[in-house]
């Protein structure tokens, strides 16, 4: 447990100090101490490409579209065209889990990829595309079909939006393309927007039956990971709260189709899907507001939030009867696991989310975050929306579509007036609003941007937080670090750890790693004494 004085900046000189001159220079701006003391946020660089050479943490577009935002669709064949490695790594990797419902339909188990050759990028993929679009319909005769390029099908030019239209054509049922290469824009990042686009484009709103329900939501940036929206889904059910699409955990190419029947957007993950919620209030009048359901608290919050949205006092009294029913057993849970884990301390360097929204969860456990960052995120996720008129757009982000949206001329309904979002405001609801990261963490903390494997190691010498969250790539040399560390991707095979039940999973997953005295035991094979393993082949 690090109880010494933290002096971030004598921290932030350390960590750079070994870099060459004009890649320290560059890695200072985006590395800033926290502002939760009303302090002022200070600018982060963000959003920009890693210094080549740098070992990042970050993944490529094609990650952010079809892994993250289209892939957890649970009936749309998502196909790669590409090399199978693309299509292969990308399958069944992220954990975001599906349950069939009564339709049957569940594609999450396969893995589409039209398996480029060699033969093909020199001669062309597009007849192997509209052949494996073929192939995957009369297979699965699927509601709808998006296909993914990989980074060879940007440099060979392959139209797959023209075979798209082909198909779509053919078939009579939506077919749409995705220009992800991988290298399209800095991150995954530039994936998750490319994402967005297409199914605003091609599926929102393509579907008037009406949906029944008094209060009707969405949840943009909700990917079900470790069966996280299953449990909100089951808080927001007692409530009395009707979801009609989760973007896109386990949802359905229909309740997407049908999303604009919603009275509110409410945005879990603002990184990943900010983009949709600005869209559909241009085009259909519906508002949106940023929640958080990993945290007991922030679930309360959250679900209070919305109540307060709808200015119905039954909602309200249902939402807190709900909230009463389920905090005895998180304050149970708490009141037995704090004593332990109070004052032990964490770092979080995951994705363009959560290392901002798990800080509640340590919070509730009475830890510390000493340090957090984003792989991705942009300056808006770490200083507030407030900066975006001031984001530079640079090359990379100009190379991302900006789609041009305007009212639907049938649909467009605004659910508030004006008068009625400023007085929501004052009620505590902000309307189209995030704060972000910085200004909700101490002044002695660090934030910092894309980490590198370097940098990490360094933070954990200097810091020594009593555990380390980030992703599969940096927990092996973290654990012979001698420190637990928690994937906070996948959850390793945790999970849910969204709302009251996930708080639970949380609070005993994290007890039992920061308190296992098993870490400070390993020692690598150098380190320790006595004779060293020998082994030799036996051959018959
Ligand atoms: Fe949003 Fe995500 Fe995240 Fe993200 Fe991701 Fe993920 Fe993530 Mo891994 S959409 S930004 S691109 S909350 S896959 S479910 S865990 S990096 S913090």
């Amino acid at each position: 447990m690090s109880s010494k004085p933290i002096n971030v900046e004598e921290i932030k000189k350390e960590l750079i100090a070994k870099m060459p001159t004009k890649v320290a220079r560059k890695r200072a701006k985006a590395i800033v101490p926290g502002a939760g003391g009303g302090e002022e946020i200070p600018e982060i660089q963000a959003n920009v490409r890693t210094i080549p050479g740098i070992i990042t943490q970050r993944g490529c577009t094609y990650a952010g579209c079809k892994g993250v935002v289209l892939g957890p669709s649970r009936d749309i064949v998502n196909l790669t065209h590409g090399p199978i490695g693309c299509g292969f790594y990308s399958w069944l990797t992220r954990r975001n889990e599906t349950d069939a419902g009564p339709d049957g339909d569940n594609f999450i188990p396969y893995c589409f990829s039209t398996d480029m050759t060699e033969h093909d990028i020199v001669f062309g993929g597009m007849k192997k595309l509209s052949a494996a679009i073929q192939e995957a319909y009369d297979n699965f005769h699927p509601k709808a079909i998006s296909v993914f390029s990989t980074c060879p099908v940007g440099l060979i030019g392959d139209d797959i939006h023209a075979v798209a239209r082909q198909m779509q054509e053919k078939l009579g049922i939506t077919v749409f393309a995705n220009s992800c290469e991988g290298y399209r824009g800095v991150s995954q990042s530039a994936g998750h927007h490319i994402a967005n686009n297409q199914i605003m484009k091609h599926i929102i709103g393509t579907n008037d039956t009406p949906v029944e329900g008094k209060y009707k939501i969405n949840i943009l940036g909700e990917y079900n990971i470790g069966g996280d929206a299953f449990e909100i889904e089951r808080i927001l059910e007692k409530c009395g709260i009707t979801l009609i699409s989760t973007f896109s955990g386990n949802s359905t190419v229909e309740s997407f189709r049908r999303a604009h029947f919603a009275d509110l957007n409410t945005v879990m993950c603002h990184r990943s899907l900010n983009y949709v919620a600005e869209m559909m209030e241009t085009k259909f009048g519906i508002p949106w507001i940023k929640v958080n359901f990993i945290g007991a608290h922030a679930t309360a919050k959250s679900l209070r939030r919305i109540a307060t949205y709808f200015e119905d006092q039954d909602l309200i009294d249902k939402v807190e009867q709900v909230i009463a029913e389920e905090m005895p057993a998180i304050e149970a849970t708490i009141k037995d696991i704090r004593p332990r884990t109070e004052g032990k301390t964490a770092m979080m360097f995951v994705g363009g989310s959560r290392a901002h929204h798990y800080q509640e969860l340590f919070g509730e456990l009475g830890m510390k975050v000493l340090c957090a960052g984003y792989e991705f995120a942009h300056r808006d996720d770490y200083e507030g929306r407030h900066v975006l008129p001031k984001i530079k757009v640079d090359a990379d982000s100009r190379n991302i579509e900006e789609l041009e949206v305007e009212k639907d001329a049938t649909r467009y309904n605004p659910r508030k007036t004006p008068e009625q979002l400023e007085a929501l405001k004052a009620k505590g609801v902000e309307v189209k609003d995030y704060d972000g990261m910085i200004g909700q963490m101490s002044k002695d903390a660090l934030i910092i941007d894309d980490i590198s494997q370097y940098e990490t190691e360094k933070i954990i010498e200097i810091m020594k937080p009593d555990i380390f969250c980030a992703g599969i790539k940096e927990k092996y040399i973290i654990q012979k670090m001698g420190m637990p560390m928690k994937q906070l991707h996948n959850y390793d095979i945790g999970g849910p750890y969204a709302g009251f039940v996930g708080a639970v999973n949380w609070y005993r997953d994290i007890d039992r790693m920061v308190n296992s005295k098993i870490w400070a035991l390993t020692k690598a094979p150098w380190q320790m004494e006595g004779p060293e393993l020998e082994a030799s082949y036996v051959a018959e």
